[in-house]
């Protein structure tokens, strides 16, 4: 090929139209035929080199390998996703792409985001969550992930969560990461838009090692006084990771919590575990407004798990999110499937509400969930009778 055959594969591309799925139906949220985000989204000239004299077979120089998990906020009007880059080097960083649309049409601005270098031996850096927060600025958590030097194993390593501030996401100011005084590793750290008693809130997920939360008991939240040196001393736990449940082996905050009048809505992530190896879904839950430590909500199971396509790709049977944008009451899930590609999943916020506190809680054992459901479906057949009874009547 050449490279203006590259170029236009890759308009042609950037320029599709997206569509909401038929073929799926739960009333919650739709699903789109087409990812926002794929690796064919990558601008040609992050990967070729454009000049036949010394790229005279048009190949591939710096290949990337997959475009997934991205934060998000609404910006200047735009969608705008902070996404995990990922190069065919195993190196992930973040890079701007926007749409007018939210749902097609992302374009990658020209550069990647270059960070502030301020930790030496930090190796990988992923999954940051934008932060519209109150003090004016936009903050960008995300895990910081270094090799772990204390033990023999190759492979080991230690997560902890970064923080960066920006106005624009352009200039960028890094800030030490955050230290939880009680909790060895740190992944999945999200920062609330608002003060909560005059200090920045975060929720945390602690875990004790880099894969295994070990003793960490699901999503934590605590308070820090300082971002320009973010300490949080105690960690209470709301979302738990329960037995035999979504969460089990783990669990994680997502997007940053969306406001409502009922409540702070979380789109997290549980993890369990199966013979064919870790499984990720989306569940929902809320938190109190006056205490957001406190779960006021919490729907029994997932609200998103790996459909069709979804669920084959780098880590398969996985979706994740760590971004979603409220515009106009229309609510926009980013999420990614198989650490390989982003979707978009679409609701407005007052199914999200319904959802999120309509929804049974998960009575944690099977005799307790079919008495639940005898107890839903004795309902609904005494709803339908009566209908038939009054169409049978005329009323
Ligand atoms: O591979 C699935 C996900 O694994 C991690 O999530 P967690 O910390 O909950 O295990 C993250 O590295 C995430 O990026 C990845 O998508």
């Amino acid at each position: 090929m050449t490279y203006q055959e590259i170029e236009q594969r890759y308009e042609t591309l950037i320029e599709k139209k997206n569509a909401i799925d038929p073929t799926y139906y739960n009333g919650i949220y739709e699903r789109y035929v087409n990812p926002v985000l794929t690796r064919d989204h990558i601008p040609p000239f992050w990967i070729y080199d454009p000049n036949p004299a010394t790229n005279p077979y048009m190949m591939q120089r710096m290949g990337i390998n997959a475009v997934f998990n991205s934060g998000a906020i609404l910006l200047d009007g735009k969608y705008t996703l902070i996404a995990r880059v990922e190069g065919n080097d195993r190196k992930s960083f973040f890079a701007i792409a926007q749409s007018d649309s939210g749902t097609e049409g992302f374009r990658f601005w020209n550069y990647p985001v270059l960070l502030p270098d301020t930790c030496p031996d930090e190796t990988n850096v992923y999954d940051m969550r934008l932060t519209k927060h109150e003090d004016g600025y936009i903050y960008g958590i995300f895990c910081s992930e270094s090799k772990d030097t204390s033990v023999s194993d190759l492979s080991a390593a230690t997560a902890a969560a970064g923080i960066v501030r920006t106005k624009d996401l352009k200039n960028w100011e890094r800030l030490p990461n955050l230290r939880t005084l009680h909790s060895p590793q740190q992944r999945n750290v999200c920062l609330l838009p608002e003060f909560v008693n005059g200090k920045y809130a975060f929720y945390t997920r602690p875990m004790d090692d880099f894969i295994e939360t070990g003793s960490g008991g699901g999503i934590g939240f605590g308070l820090a006084d300082d971002i320009t040196n973010a300490v949080i001393d105690e960690e209470k736990m709301t979302s738990l990771r329960r037995y035999h449940t979504i969460t089990e082996s783990k669990n994680g905050s997502g997007a940053v919590p969306i406001r409502t009048d009922r409540g702070w809505i979380h789109i997290a992530h549980g993890v369990r575990n199966t013979a064919a190896g870790l499984r990720y879904v989306i569940y929902a839950f809320a938190t109190s407004l006056e205490d957001p430590s406190e779960v006021i909500a919490e729907p029994a199971g997932y609200l998103i798990a790996p459909f069709g396509k979804e669920r084959v790709g780098d880590v398969s049977n996985v979706v994740f999110t760590n971004g979603a944008i409220v515009n106009d009451g229309k609510v926009y899930i980013y999420y990614a499937s198989c650490d390989t590609r982003l979707h978009v999943a679409t609701t407005d916020l007052d199914r999200l509400i319904d959802y999120v506190f309509n929804t049974p809680a998960d009575p944690l054992r099977s005799v307790d969930c079919v008495k639940q459901r005898c107890t839903f479906i004795a309902g609904n057949l005494q709803y339908l009778h009566c209908q038939n009874c009054a169409k049978e009547h005329g009323i």
